[in-house]
């Protein structure tokens, strides 16, 4: 019996995926609500306007359907401009008002929040000037970092500066998320700048002081594998590992890019301004490591190879592999390549299902596949804590289907569906899986 009994189970979502109420009480417009206006970008030309309609469900709904989970704990996001319609500045008292509510509704259940500060909706006003590409932003998320920790540090017991910076990469690199900017350069620019500004959050934590909580930052660790022996593909993953998750664990773990990606960066023309205090504060002193894990990705440069390998049996029905040592490989990875000394927690594991997933004869949603996924990752964090790796909570994601980014509400990540007519939730048979597994875990199985 690895788990111990107080192991945090959780599920996770965030503001800009399932809040809504995009433009209710003062709120103004994230990257991503005039993203989606774009034609093109957002798969059924679906917004997140409404969503799952969380701003005004979570006290009749969310709450409930997280205490019949029987999780302990809720991670989700604050909306940065529905408290800070001006990106900074002064305060919305409605937008407050709302997390204030939640996070009491929270605590007085017995559901503690893990809240991440910045999960990829940055105010519109923001970037228009310029966004995570203008080095004051890291002056606005230090303010807004500043305001939350004094108002809301105390009653949150974990902190989350940043959610999975290589989304603002996308953003400004290669357009597929918002703002939808394609320019490497700029990408390299906004992913350092949202690095830094990160620090500048975790300053700003140990500034204000809260006493009983604690900050960390979340990063998703997708790690390469080459098909291969050859060299080619070696030679393939390494520059793909430098270029994706090491470009956001290297500056925070270890105060540092590598060599090997200044030298490139530079040689490609896309290496990005710095200066030389920005190191001490991505590498500030965190509480704990937030870890994504969601899948490993094999490389090869034989794209046939690729291909084939990717008929093979070991596939689920979205087409992706079934790999759930990836937890324990990133887990492994954290201390064998960064001597990694803070706690670690899952905060985010999850899959997707496209379009209509299967219902079985009494109505139910029947997702076999992702209490597969589940149950297969959870096996192998076990281990992992079983071999005395201090991995200390795992958060399922989602707790229900929302607004998937590009993919808008086609791609369901959810152990609950919402009816995005009515903003009703239902439980899908995974749902009740993880009820009953935390629950086993509680009663010594
Ligand atoms: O929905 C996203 C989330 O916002 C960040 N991590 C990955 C999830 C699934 O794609």
């Amino acid at each position: 019996m690895a788990f111990p009994s107080n192991f945090i189970w959780g599920v996770s979502t965030s503001a800009g995926q399932i809040e809504g109420g995009a433009y209710d009480d003062g709120r103004t417009a994230s990257i991503w609500d005039t993203f989606a206006q774009k034609e093109g970008k957002i798969f059924g030309g679906h917004t997140p306007t409404v969503a799952c309609d969380s701003y005004h469900r979570f006290f009749d709904r969310d709450i409930h359907n997280l205490l019949g989970l029987g999780v302990n704990s809720y991670r989700m996001s604050i909306s940065w401009s529905r408290v800070l319609p001006n990106g900074i500045g002064q305060l919305n008292d409605k937008g407050m008002d709302y997390y204030k509510r939640v996070f009491e509704a929270l605590n007085t259940n017995g559901i503690s929040p893990n809240v991440t500060l910045y999960h990829w909706d940055l105010p519109q006003v923001l970037e228009e000037k310029g966004g995570w590409a203008n080095r004051e932003s890291i002056e606005w998320f230090g303010e807004y970092a500043h305001k939350m920790f004094s108002s809301f540090g105390d009653v949150v017991p974990m902190w989350s500066t940043i959610n999975e910076p290589i989304a603002t990469y996308i953003g400004y690199a290669h357009g597929a998320f918002a703002p939808g900017h394609t320019d490497e350069k700029l990408g390299n620019q906004a992913r350092h700048n949202i690095l830094v500004a990160h620090g500048k959050g975790v300053e700003a934590f140990r500034a204000v002081g809260p006493a009983h909580s604690k900050v960390g930052v979340v990063i998703d660790i997708w790690k390469r594998h080459a098909l291969t022996d050859s060299p080619e593909d070696r030679a393939l993953v390494m520059d793909q590992d430098e270029r994706n998750w090491k470009f956001y664990c290297d500056p925070i773990l270890a105060g540092r890019y590598s060599d090997y990606l200044l030298e490139h960066l530079e040689r490609e023309g896309t290496l990005m301004h710095m200066e030389p205090h920005d190191f001490e504060l991505t590498s500030q002193p965190i509480d704990f490591f937030g870890l994504n894990v969601y899948n490993r990705v094999m490389v090869s440069q034989n794209q046939q190879a690729l291909a084939d390998f990717s008929q093979g049996g070991n596939f689920m029905n979205n087409r992706s592999e079934y790999y759930p040592k990836a937890v324990y490989d990133a887990i492994h990875l954290l201390h064998d390549l960064y001597h990694i000394n803070c706690p670690i927690y899952v905060t985010e594991n999850g899959t997707y299902f496209e379009g209509d997933e299967p219902v079985g004869p009494s109505g139910m949603i029947e997702d076999d596949d992702r209490i597969r996924y589940v149950k297969g990752f959870l096996e192998w964090l076990e281990r992992a804590v079983d071999e005395g790796f201090d991995v200390r909570g795992y958060y399922l994601w989602s707790l229900m289907d929302n607004f998937e980014w590009p993919a808008g509400y086609n791609s369901h990540f959810g152990i609950m569906s919402t009816d995005f007519e009515n903003g009703t939730t239902t439980w899908k048979k995974s749902a009740y899986f993880y009820r009953d597994f935390i629950n086993s875990i509680r009663n010594g199985r």
